[in-house]
């Protein structure tokens, strides 16, 4: 039980060799994003949504009213898109804003593909 190859040199193997460079190209990956969503719900008032929306994603009265109508018209929408770290502080200060206020309402975050 014993090898019957004997390696010659470095150059005959293709781990070992010391002469040749090959380039790679450096891969670098961006780090994946998440979408943080609202949900509706029966209770939380409608102003409440909007103020949530101006205070923790700095939209405009406009925008948060429009986004605020469609989570309560489709039952949820994605209200931005940020970094892990970010997303999950922003769904924190909804949580516990909402909380505070008792009202129900639901923030997530899921990964975006
Ligand atoms: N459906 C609520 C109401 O009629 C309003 C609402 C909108 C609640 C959006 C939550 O994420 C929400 N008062």
């Amino acid at each position: 039980m014993h090898r019957d190859a004997i390696m010659m040199s470095d150059q005959s193997d293709d781990e070992g060799d010391s002469s040749v460079l090959t380039a790679t190209k450096p891969k670098t990956r961006r780090p994946p994003l998440y979408k943080v969503l609202l949900l509706n719900d029966d209770f939380t008032p409608m102003e409440f949504v909007v103020h949530v929306l101006e205070r923790f994603f700095g939209l405009n009265h406009a925008q948060a009213f429009e986004i605020m109508l469609t989570v309560h018209k489709k039952g949820v929408a994605v209200v931005g898109v940020f970094s892990h770290e970010i997303a999950e502080t922003k769904v924190a200060q909804v949580m516990d804003f909402a909380r505070r206020h008792q009202h129900p309402l639901q923030c997530t975050m899921e990964k975006e593909e």
